[in-house]
C-alpha cells in the first residue's frame, strides 16, 4: 500500500471534471490497489472521505468511512443522486483545503445509486453526515470545492491563508 499526494486548493487540477469508470475495469488489480491506497491515504490524513480527483485521478469514484474506528469502509463508483430531500447545515472541512472550516447547506437526505468495490450495483437512502460526505465527494468529481459556496471575498481569504501556511511550512512541493 502507499500514501498518495493530495492536491490542494487552488491547484487547477482540482477543477477537472471526472469521467465515468468503465465497470469492466473495477475488478482490475490496478484499480483495486488504487482503492486500497486511497483508504490508506484517507485514514492517515485523517479524513472521512476521499474523492479520486483529490489524488489527481479524474474518474468518478470515492472512498468514505465515517466510523470512528475504520470499521465502515465504503466505495462509491459512478455515484448518481436519484433524489434529495430537506436541508442540513454542516461545518465542513476538506483535505484539499487544510485547516479551513465553514458551514455548508446541503440536502438532508439523498437516494444514491452506485457500484460497490466488487462492481455490484447498490442503492442507498442516507442522511446526516454520510449524506453530507457523499455530496461533498460528488462535488469533487465535478471539479467543485466546498469553498465555492463561500463569497468570493472569503474564498480569496482562504487562498491567502493557505499560501501563508505553505510559506511558513517551507513548502517542499
Ligand atoms: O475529512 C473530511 N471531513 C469532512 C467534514 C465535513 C464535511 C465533509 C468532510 S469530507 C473531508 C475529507 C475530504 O476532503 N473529502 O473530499
Ligand atoms: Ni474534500
Amino acid at each position: 500500500m502507499a500514501l498518495l499526494p493530495i492536491l490542494e486548493f487552488p491547484d487547477p487540477r482540482l477543477r477537472t471534471k471526472a469521467v465515468a469508470v468503465d465497470p469492466a475495469q473495477v475488478p482490475d488489480p490496478v484499480f483495486q490497489r488504487l482503492l486500497d491506497d486511497m483508504f490508506e491515504t484517507m485514514y492517515e490524513a485523517p479524513g472521512i472521505g476521499l474523492a479520486a480527483s483529490q489524488v489527481d485521478v479524474h474518474k468518478r469514484f470515492m472512498v468514505i468511512d465515517i466510523s470512528e474506528d475504520k470499521s465502515a469502509p465504503m466505495v462509491f463508483i459512478n455515484p448518481e443522486i436519484l433524489s434529495r430531500e430537506g436541508e442540513q447545515v454542516y461545518q465542513e472541512g476538506c483535505l484539499s483545503v487544510p485547516g479551513i472550516f465553514a458551514d455548508v447547506t446541503r440536502a438532508d437526505s439523498i437516494d444514491v445509486r452506485f457500484l460497490d468495490r466488487s462492481g455490484q450495483p447498490q442503492r442507498l437512502q442516507v442522511d446526516g453526515l454520510l449524506a453530507v460526505c457523499i455530496q461533498h465527494e460528488m462535488d469533487h468529481l465535478e471539479g467543485k470545492l466546498f469553498v465555492d459556496y463561500l463569497s468570493p471575498l472569503k474564498r480569496e481569504m482562504v487562498r491567502k491563508k493557505l499560501a501563508k501556511q505553505r510559506k511558513l511550512a517551507g513548502d517542499a512541493a
